[in-house]
């Protein structure tokens, strides 16, 4: 059992009691890759599993999970709601490199400027990540182009310890992701032709930016190489262009 196996378990588990999940598809080559990390004695191998589902309000829900030894542990967990909700994205971000352990949790927004859906989005979650914040300080050094998609919930945190991983960090990423199906569950089909254009340029906007600047982009390029590892980008993590072309 590797850092983050009982965050997708836990996740998928939760899932599946609470929604009607369905399987999203996974193209042929990306359910699991092996690769190898460093050179000579150093040599480690890097396994790669994805998982993808699907439900009646949620698009794609679906998970990176990279495993090569302690000192190479990510699981990349993103939620993308149907484009007639208003639902913001759930963003889990668990990254663990030789330089220690790298958090990002959030319920990003599609309009983060906008107060009435501040007011309905991030208000009611705020008094849980003060609770958290106490103990899971803010990382510091963030992108700034990055930060219109994030919510002022943003769990950002670089623990100097694993069992703070293990335990603090797995107990937020529960609540969070509690929290979102609650949203789920009460989100409503939106009609209106106006809301529903806006709602899709924030989506594709967000998808865009993540396809774009994906971090894990030279990781994933020097394990598999260049032309698996775009298409793994937009084939799969950020695949909503694609599947507007399919349409
Ligand atoms: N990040 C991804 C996907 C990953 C992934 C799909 C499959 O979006 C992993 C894996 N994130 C990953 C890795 C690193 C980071 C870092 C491997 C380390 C990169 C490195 O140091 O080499 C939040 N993730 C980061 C960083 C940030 C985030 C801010 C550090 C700064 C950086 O390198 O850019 N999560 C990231 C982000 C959004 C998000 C920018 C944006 C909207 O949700």
């Amino acid at each position: 059992m590797t850092l983050y196996q009982p965050f997708i378990d836990h996740a998928i588990a939760t899932l599946t009691s609470r929604l009607n999940l369905q399987p999203y598809p996974i193209p042929a080559g990306f359910e699991h890759k092996e690769g190898v990390m460093g050179k000579g004695k150093k040599q480690e191998p890097v396994t790669t599993t994805s998982y993808g589902f699907q439900s009646d309000k949620l698009r794609q829900i679906r998970a990176a999970h990279v495993q090569g030894g302690d000192s190479l542990q990510v699981l990349n967990f993103v939620i993308f709601p149907q484009l007639n909700y208003d639902l913001p994205f759930f963003g889990a971000d668990l990254v663990t490199l030789p330089g220690g352990h790298l958090i990002a949790i959030d319920m990003q927004p599609l309009f983060s400027q906008d107060q009435a859906y501040q007011a309905k989005y991030s208000a009611p979650i705020m008094p849980m990540f003060h609770e958290y914040q106490q103990n899971l300080p803010w990382g510091g050094d963030f992108p700034q182009e990055a930060q219109q998609y994030f919510s002022p919930a943003f769990l950002w945190t670089r623990p100097a310890q694993t069992e703070v991983v293990e335990n603090l960090v797995f107990k937020a990423f529960c609540d969070y992701l509690d929290a979102y199906i609650d949203f789920v569950e009460q989100a409503e089909l939106v009609t209106d032709p106006q809301e529903l254009k806006a709602i899709f340029q924030a989506q594709k906007s967000y998808a865009d930016y993540r396809a774009e600047k994906d971090p894990a982009r030279g990781m994933l390029t020097r394990l598999y190489g260049s032309e698996w590892t775009e298409e793994y980008i937009h084939g799969f993590l950020f695949d909503l262009e694609r599947t507007l072309t399919a349409a």
